[in-house]
């Protein structure tokens, strides 16, 4: 009892925060995705191959996430895109007055994109709405294919699952086909695209999918008689 009158006025005041960053970005014509995973899962790593095979025309920001250092935030940079970093100092989740506050640091109105990687972790930040559009999970291959029934709620939430590290399942037991069955069972509307961020493979499927929802938000015609993007 004890537990939930401390937690729930902690969400309460997160929920409000994420309204608040939801509405802005409605206002902005936003679109708005949070990343998440376990550590090393391959966030950043997916997100610079993002990056790159967005079109040039395409204006996009990056939130970084992380405990305490700026390594990726550094690493998203060097693609020449503004990134604000947040430091969350030993918090192992993003909040959405967190967020609310690196905004202010972003040049918002000229966005089409805004990219969340959150803290590395695979329980805490799923119960943290950002005020996000779409939450994507990264799920890399290496990682055990029992994840998905293990901790669902970040599966469950997700409309995304980029399964990556593909390149590695030769030398795992990691059964592609069973792993996305029970991402299925967690999550029935789960679109699934396993990717290789070390090779490069995987990727048009997912920045066919980041293209559309761009522009349905943006209000730049498409809608939703338009044709969804391939995944699993
Ligand atoms: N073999 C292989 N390695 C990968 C792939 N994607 C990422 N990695 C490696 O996995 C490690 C972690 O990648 P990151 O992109 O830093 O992972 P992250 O999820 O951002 O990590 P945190 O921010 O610390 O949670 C790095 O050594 C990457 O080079 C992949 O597709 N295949
Ligand atoms: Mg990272």
């Amino acid at each position: 009892m004890v537990k939930v009158r401390i937690a729930a006025p902690v969400l309460q005041e997160n929920s409000a925060a994420a309204a608040e960053n939801r509405s802005l970005f409605q206002e902005l014509g936003l679109f708005v995705v949070n990343l998440m995973s376990s550590p090393g899962s391959g966030k950043t790593s997916i997100l610079e191959r993002t990056l790159s095979h967005l079109p040039a025309d395409l204006k996009v920001g990056v939130i970084e996430g992380d405990i305490y250092t700026t390594k990726d935030a550094e690493r998203v940079a060097a693609h020449g895109v503004p990134v604000v970093q947040i430091n969350t100092a030993g918090a192992c989740h993003l909040d959405a007055r967190m967020v609310k506050a690196a905004l202010e640091d972003l040049p918002l109105k000229e966005l089409d994109l805004l990219l969340v990687e959150n803290v590395g972790n695979l329980i805490c930040p799923a119960e943290f709405d950002l005020g996000e559009d779409a939450r994507v999970v990264v799920l890399s291959v290496t990682e055990g294919a029992d994840k998905p029934l293990k901790y669902p709620l970040v599966f469950r939430l997700a409309a995304v699952a980029l399964v990556n590290k593909t390149d590695l399942l030769p030398y795992t037991d990691c059964d592609l086909d069973a792993l996305c069955r029970d991402l299925r069972v967690v999550n029935p509307e789960l679109t699934i695209f396993p990717v290789s961020a070390r090779l490069d493979t995987g990727f048009a499927p997912w920045v066919k999918w980041l293209r559309e929802r761009v522009r349905i938000k943006k209000g730049r015609g498409g809608g939703s008689h338009e044709q969804e993007s391939a995944g699993i």
